[in-house]
């Protein structure tokens, strides 16, 4: 090799090096965390494992009965819905595994959540033009609400869940009704649902109020607001 085409070859070398590093680099970007590639990240920046769903929630466990159990949709419907635990029961159940971030600093991976699709909700209540977010309101005091974008709650991976790795949803998490939503902090997965209100604004939530994060995106560290 002379010495012109070794410079034209180093230089080349060099090149390919730093393509195939940025090739890596919007490979690992554009895979995104939650979507189940083997080298997407599990964990959210600052979180770690956990090998158990923390129990957490102000105030205590509220007694419900499902036999006096109501769940109800209402404000920027055109179909409000009532329905007792029995009804709820009937609609379309979906099976969904997905990882549950904590704003604490805790994370639990591989939740089997059963239960019924946000959306299922959506196509019975007929919502208006205007509805753009919901707040869910839970039974026990304080009276606990989070709220959530409509886009937000679409997603597939989105549910009201009445079970938990093949067991019925026990109380202390939430059941007999909890939602869950794994791409957000999860006091967005409000606990012991009673009802789920359709607005035009967004209202803010118990810990929203508090200063913790409306949006609370754990994938960029979005704790508080
Ligand atoms: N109704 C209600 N839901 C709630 C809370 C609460 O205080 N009340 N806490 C939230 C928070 S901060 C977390 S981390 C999870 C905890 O769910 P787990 O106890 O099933 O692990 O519930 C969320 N849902
Ligand atoms: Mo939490």
């Amino acid at each position: 090799m002379n010495p012109t085409s070794r410079r034209r070859f180093i230089r080349y070398g060099i090149v390919s090096a730093v393509v195939a590093a940025l090739g890596v680099v919007s490979a690992y970007s554009l895979t995104g965390r939650h979507e189940s590639s083997p080298s997407a990240p599990r964990l959210p920046p600052g979180q770690y494992e956990s090998s158990t769903l923390q129990v957490l929630h102000v105030g205590g466990v509220p007694a419900i009965n499902t036999a006096d159990w109501v769940f109800e949709v209402y404000g920027e419907v055109k179909n409000p819905l009532k329905m007792n635990w029995d009804q709820f029961l009937k609609l379309p159940k979906t099976t969904d595994v997905s990882d549950f971030h904590c704003v604490t600093g805790w994370t639990k991976l591989d939740n089997r959540w059963e239960g019924v699709r946000f959306e299922e909700i959506v196509k019975l209540a007929h919502l208006t033009a205007k509805a753009k977010f919901a707040t869910i309101e839970c039974y026990g005091e304080p009276f606990y609400t989070t709220s959530l974008p409509l886009e937000g709650l679409l997603r597939d991976d989105v549910l009201f869940a009445y079970g938990l790795n093949g067991e019925p949803l026990a109380p202390h998490h939430g059941g007999p009704l909890r939602l869950v939503v794994p791409e957000k902090y999860a006091y967005k997965s409000a606990k012991w649902v009673r009802r789920v209100k359709f607005t035009e604004r967004q209202e803010l939530g118990f810990w929203e109020s508090g200063g913790y994060s409306n949006t609370a995106d754990p994938w960029t560290d979005d704790r508080y607001g």
